[in-house]
């Protein structure tokens, strides 16, 4: 059986410009990725979002600000987690981006986004989010380097 956990995912954008953040330690190390963590059992998805980004990077967002752009799921072969991530954007924000113990965060031009060194999942959906599509994914990995199978479609409502 799955055990569910719940991520949230938050990407910042300004004028033709993403915001992503180089993982210093723990989970996705060394990759370039949005902003964001576990939902802690006392606090909403949006919270969780907000307080996340913050954390990692010192940028401060309104929950309400936030808009679920895309529902993903993570499993990888022969461990019991389902990784269930919520992303969100906002061009609503305040504050410049810092490195912290976690991230050092960086703009990067849409057409610029560095892919090589990201999860590969990202390639593959990132396309939508940056033509404003709303979307679910699905991936399953073996390992943490290749994608065994994938689902992707357009969705009208989150
Ligand atoms: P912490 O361990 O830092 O939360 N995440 C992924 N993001 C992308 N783009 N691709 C994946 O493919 C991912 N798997 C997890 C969710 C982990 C953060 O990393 C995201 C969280 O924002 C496998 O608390």
């Amino acid at each position: 059986m799955l055990v569910k956990k719940l991520f949230t995912l938050v990407f910042i954008n300004k004028e033709d410009q993403i915001l992503l953040g180089l993982k210093k330690r723990g989970f996705g190390v060394k990759k370039w990725n949005g902003f964001g963590g576990k939902v802690e059992p006392n606090e909403t998805i949006l919270e969780a979002a907000a307080r996340e980004l913050n954390e990692e990077c010192c940028v401060s967002v309104r929950p309400s600000d936030l808009k679920n752009i895309a529902h993903l799921e993570f499993t990888f072969e022969g461990q019991p987690m389902l990784m269930d991530v919520r992303v969100f954007s906002t061009n609503v924000f305040e504050g410049n981006p810092k490195e912290t113990e976690e991230m050092v965060p960086k703009w990067f031009k849409n057409t610029e986004v560095p892919f090589d060194d990201m999860w590969p999942d990202d390639r593959i959906w990132f396309p939508y989010m940056l033509q404003g599509k709303k979307f679910f994914g699905k991936f399953h990995y073996e390992g943490f380097d290749k994608i065994l199978n994938y689902k992707i479609e357009e969705i009208n409502c989150m």
